[in-house]
Formats: structure tokens, sequence, C-alpha cells
């Protein structure tokens, strides 16, 4: 099947307009931190579900959109994701973290407890989707697979933290580990495999963050 085709959207900048754009964008994005005190306040959904739509505008592999968002708000189910994400931290924290894992960690002063996942009014929960069920002329099932699920989601994800930040709200990347929990309590399909977990909220009037810096141009760009 061929797919039509239509006119690209497309405004030249001038320059000027051009730079200025993205160094808006580009300080707007550098006051982005992952915080892991929120306060309760509620955000209103339309916040959160606009900053889905513009992370569901990203690329992905043969379009597949390889991705599922789930917005949790309900503390029983927020209680329950605490508390398996919890236990798999304390066998982490424990057990299964390396030394040499622990003491990367050490200057973001994390540890098992995660009192945010019941804090923050909203959790979204990621999920990549993995193969999708299709049925043959002959009746019988196969798994049509995704094409770079593992991309497409991580580019995705990074514009909802970028869209979830320019609406003004805080947000965290959580990778409890392992986090098959999360398919679990949330009741997804066995083709849906959870990503990352973001709690989305206004931050703690007294939050603090860990007084670390990102890396300058010129250590992470070469040109050729
Ligand atoms: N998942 C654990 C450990 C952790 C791992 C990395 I890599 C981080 O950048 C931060 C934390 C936790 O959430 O505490």
């Amino acid at each position: 099947m061929t797919e039509a085709f239509v006119p690209l959207p497309f405004d030249r900048l001038p320059l000027e307009e051009s730079r200025a754009r993205v160094t808006a964008l580009r300080d707007l994005l550098r006051r982005r931190r992952s915080v892991r005190d929120f306060s309760p306040e509620p955000v209103p959904l339309d916040l959160v579900d606009a900053a889905i739509e513009a992370a569901a505008s990203a690329p992905s592999g043969a379009n597949r959109q390889p991705w599922r968002f789930v917005v949790v708000r309900d503390p029983e189910a927020k209680r329950l994701i605490r508390e398996a994400a919890e236990k798999e931290e304390r066998e982490f924290y424990d057990r299964r973290a390396t030394p040499s894992w622990l003491a990367d960690l050490a200057p973001l002063g994390t540890d098992w407890r995660k009192p945010f996942l019941e804090t923050a009014p909203f959790l979204v929960v990621v999920f990549a989707v993995d193969w999708a069920e299709e049925v043959l002329p002959d009746g019988s099932k196969h798994r049509h697979k995704g094409y770079y699920v593992q991309e497409s989601v991580g580019i995705a994800v990074g514009m909802l933290l970028a869209a979830l930040h320019a609406a003004g709200l805080a947000t965290l990347t959580h990778t409890p580990s392992p986090m098959a929990f999360l398919a679990r309590v949330l009741e997804r399909p066995r083709n849906e495999r959870p990503f990352v977990l973001i709690p989305v909220g206004y931050p703690a009037r007294d939050a603090l963050v860990p007084d670390i810096r990102k890396k300058a141009l010129d250590e992470i760009r070469t040109i050729v």
C-alpha cells in the first residue's frame, strides 16, 4: 500500500529568529531538574494530557507509535505502586547494586524509600509496545514485531519530559528495577513492557536537588 503525500507544512524562519528560538528553548530545558520532593497539590489533568499529545508526536519506527501512557491518580493504585517499587528498591540497595553503582548514586542522595510515588498527584507510567497480535487470513495468530521500539519510546519520553517542564511541572525519570510489577498492578496486556515511571506535580516548596552539572559543549560535541 502506498501512502498519500501532502505538502510539508514549513515556515522558513529568519536566521535571527531561529537563534532566538533555539537559545530560548535551550535555556528553558536547562532549568529542568529531576525532582524527588513533590507537593501534593493537584495538577489539572489537561496539562498532562497536552504533554502526552506532544510526546505522541515523536517519530517512531515505521510510524508504529509503540507507546502507551498510563496516568495514575488513584491513591490506592499509587500506594500499591509505591509498595512494590520500594520492595524492589530495597533489594537493589541492599543486595543487587554493585559497590561502584552505589558510589555513582551517592551524589544523588537516593535510597530505597520512594514517598514521591504517593505524594505526586500523577504518576505517568510509559509502556513500550513490543509487538502487536495479527490474525492471518488462515485464522492463525502472529506476533507482528515492532521496529526500533527502544529508540522510539526513548524519543517520546524525552519530548514528554520537555513538555511537562514547559508546562511548569516537575518530573522525575524513575526506573525502579525490575519494573515488571507495573504491568501487573496496572493490568496491562502481555505485549506492553514498562519503560519508565514519571511522577508529575509541583515541587514541594522546600524541594532540594543535588548540586550536579551538565557537561559543557566542548566535552560532548566533536565537529568532523
Ligand atoms: N532505581 C534506583 C536507583 C537509581 C539508579 C540510577 I542509574 C539513578 O540515576 C537513580 C537511582 C532508585 O530510583 O533509587
